[in-house]
């Protein structure tokens, strides 16, 4: 569901998506929902679909450049094999753009879906996170928007020490193994 905001004259306005998440194919979509269930946690509500680099060009572009218009801040991108789809996304619009490259079926093992997306060349960047890091796109999605957001900075806040939290746990368990540890 859009999330409404309160205008000046108290109509309900509704908000568009802010972050636009895009895969090459479906058979990416097991891996970058990741990325959507991460920016849930932060109660951001992305836009989702599919685009293909080399099979829909044109809807490509369209996406691209209309992105900004549309009012999305960030674009999160996966794609394996060649993947063209991040760096062509951020040929074609000024939104910050994430890649994520995807382990695909017909890929060498990452590492083709990596290079591509990782070795961009100057003027064009991607923020590229680790092979089939969706999870990690989404954190970084919703960092960007908490620069001008103090509700979801807050709650990137809470994941934090949640984070904190869950290590210290594993550091008290591995101390009744026995282990020597001075510095705790
Ligand atoms: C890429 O080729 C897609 O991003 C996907 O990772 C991979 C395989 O696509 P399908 O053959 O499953 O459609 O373009």
């Amino acid at each position: 569901m859009p999330k409404k905001q309160q205008t000046t004259n108290n109509k309900p306005q509704t908000i568009g998506p802010l972050v636009g998440i895009v895969m090459g194919s479906e058979s990416d979509l097991e891996i970058m929902n990741g990325a959507a269930e991460m920016l849930r946690q932060f109660e951001v509500e992305p836009e989702l679909t599919i685009i293909s680099a080399h099979r829909t060009p044109e809807r490509l572009r369209e996406y691209a450049q209309k992105a900004k218009e549309r009012g999305l801040k960030v674009i999160i991108a996966g794609a394996g094999g060649a993947a063209h789809l991040p760096g062509m996304i951020a040929a074609n619009t000024v939104l910050p753009v994430i890649g994520v490259p995807v382990k695909s079926s017909n890929s060498i093992d990452g590492w083709d879906s990596m290079l591509s997306i990782l070795q961009m060349p100057y003027g064009v960047p991607v923020a590229t996170v680790a092979l089939n890091g969706a999870k990690n796109a989404g954190i970084l999605a919703a960092q960007i928007l908490a620069l001008h957001d103090t509700s979801i900075a807050g709650k990137l806040e809470a994941f934090k020490n949640y984070q904190d939290d869950i290590v210290m746990e594993s550091v008290k368990n591995v101390k009744t193994l026995g282990f020597r540890n001075e510095f705790d």
